[in-house]
């Protein structure tokens, strides 16, 4: 299709797509067999956004055409976001979360930073860019199964939070991509696949008015609700799309704009019927307003400092000990311990300490804790990574090192150890039947030990003397600091400083002498 208008570019052509997008083939580029004769002095008036990517990839086949149904409201929308990115000057600094429904494929059509979300939570992913990324154009596509069914909490406390974004809300009236379920926007007596008698707000409630929910919260600076139901509906949608972006762009808070969209496939009715129902049943149940226009104040007064968290440890690292600490050598690019056992052993504790030793020492570091639901006796275990790099993921599967402070604990996870790992036990014996071939093992009967200095309670802190000295992974000196800025109680801190010392003179002596499962201290 070519649409022109009187001035000058007579032979530059444009194609359609089904988004009734026009991809404009420069006249410079039309091959002269291409070239039809055309009415000199028009110019082309109309063309895809260049926020589009020139051909879409999801299928060979259809390099121009989305996977919408004629007639979709997405297409519109896609459309309205797009031009107006590019008016703005946007695509270089805009991030778009698409979500889980028919417009599940944004990414293939939208030349920008993508993020593709699991159904619902579009929300909070743009939440966690947009802080990860303030000077971004974070903006969140959601359909109204997504937004109003799945992703309930996610739009409700992103708002409050007045997080810094745009919700671009599709609101259809039903489930489009699964075949058309109920969704909590569907009118009253509406059928749906799942409300074959029509929705009776007797069974199945009234429908979700997101926009007035929403703002009855503080936060968001701008919230409307439009629809597509004529051209002259579309310009206001193309309005109020630009106007929330601009808002953003401005630094200010949570913007959302819900857009009454035609879906005629699910609804059974061709694209112009459909536009009609949109302004016939949906704009009466959903009345189209500006319903929060306004710059909110929200006190900054109460706001915490902004600190890293390694300037809050050299805080407290300075105030705990006097003197600077020793510079330790870490022979490993990446350590990761498990350390596991019962609730109550101090397990979740121990990997704490370890976190932040490994901080004073300069390392990245991490602590995922896992436990069952009582706290004391249940099986605990925690997650623990060293790293002299940023850390991808605090999920350890291979530990290097296992610190079993049980034997439910080393029957578990002794398999997970890497090749040529380390299992630190907390008993003086393996138990019977037990081979873990692939790594070393040894024994520490850390309770008798805890038990012996006086109470039972340190058997953690002997563990971790027990690591230190087995692998040298930290300092002793780090780890008496930390134990220093935590325990205030000086007689428990000798406690911890003697049961520190007697887990590293074990591995010294002890182990070397025999008390093991073999001689020196490693399994076979
Ligand atoms: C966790 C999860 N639950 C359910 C689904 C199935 N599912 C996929 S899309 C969809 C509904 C999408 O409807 P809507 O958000 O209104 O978008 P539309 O397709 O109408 O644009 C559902 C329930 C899923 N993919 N993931
Ligand atoms: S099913 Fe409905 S929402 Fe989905 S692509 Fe088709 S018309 Fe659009």
């Amino acid at each position: 299709m070519t649409i022109m208008t009187e001035k000058n570019a007579s032979l530059a052509e444009v194609e359609t797509d089904e988004l009734g997008l026009n991809q404009v083939v420069p006249s410079d580029q039309v091959k002269p067999d291409e070239v039809k004769p055309t009415t000199n002095n028009y110019e082309i008036a109309h063309s895809k956004s260049k926020v589009f990517y020139p051909e879409y990839e999801r299928k060979s086949d259809l390099k121009h055409q989305t996977h919408y149904c004629p007639g979709c409201g997405h297409g519109v929308v896609h459309k309205l976001i797009a031009e107006a990115i590019e008016d703005l000057g946007l695509q270089d600094q805009t991030i778009l979360v698409s979500p889980v429904g028919c417009s599940v494929f944004a990414y293939y059509y939208f030349d920008l930073g993508n993020v593709q979300v699991a159904h619902g939570r579009a929300p909070a992913a743009a939440t966690g860019l947009k802080r990860a990324c303030p000077d971004k154009i974070v903006i969140a596509y959601q359909g109204d199964g997504d937004l109003a069914a799945i992703g309930t909490a996610e739009i409700i406390h992103a708002a409050n939070r007045g997080e810094k974004i745009t919700v671009f809300f599709v609101n259809n009236a039903i489930y489009g991509m699964t075949g058309g379920q109920m969704a909590p926007t569907t009118l009253v007596g509406q059928r749906s696949t799942t409300s074959p008698w029509g929705r009776r707000p007797v069974n199945e409630g009234f429908p979700l008015h997101m926009a007035e929910l929403l703002a009855t919260l503080e936060a968001p600076v701008y919230i409307e609700r439009v629809a597509l139901s004529d051209n002259k509906n579309i310009m206001k949608a193309r309005r109020a799309v630009r106007k929330a972006l601009e808002l953003q762009r401005a630094g200010a808070g949570f913007t959302f704009v819900e857009i009454l969209s035609p879906c005629p496939t699910i609804w059974g009715k061709d694209p112009v019927e459909a536009r009609n129902w949109v302004a016939e049943k949906m704009i009466p149940a959903f009345p189209l307003n500006v319903f929060r226009d306004r710059k909110v104040e929200i006190p900054t007064n109460n706001a915490p400092p902004h600190k890293t968290v390694a300037e809050l440890v050299e805080g407290e690292k300075k105030s705990a000990v006097g003197a600077p600490l020793p510079k330790h050598h870490h022979h490993f690019q990446q350590l990761d311990i498990k350390i596991a056992g019962f609730g109550g052993q101090g397990v979740l504790l121990l990997g704490q300490l370890l976190a932040a030793m490994g901080m004073r020492e300069g390392l990245e570091v991490s602590w995922l804790p896992s436990y069952g639901p009582e706290m004391r006796s249940g099986s605990a275990h925690c997650h623990v990574c060293l790293s002299k790099n940023r850390i991808g993921s605090p999920v350890i599967s291979r530990p290097q090192v296992l610190i079993a402070m049980n034997e439910i604990s080393l029957r578990k996870f002794a398999p997970q150890v890497a090749r040529d790992g380390i299992i630190i036990y907390g008993r003086e014996q393996l138990p019977e039947n037990f081979t873990a071939p692939q790594a070393q093992v040894v024994c520490v009967p850390a309770s008798d030990i805890a038990d012996k200095l006086g109470s039972a309670k340190v058997a953690n802190v002997v563990m971790m003397g027990a690591l230190l000295e087995e692998t040298e992974c930290l300092s002793p000196a780090t780890a008496m600091n930390v134990l220093e800025a935590k325990v205030k109680n000086p007689a428990l801190l000798e406690l911890d400083r003697k049961a520190l010392d007697a887990g590293r003179a074990y591995i010294d002596h002890t182990v070397a002498v025999g008390a093991l499962t073999q001689a020196d201290g490693f399994a076979q």
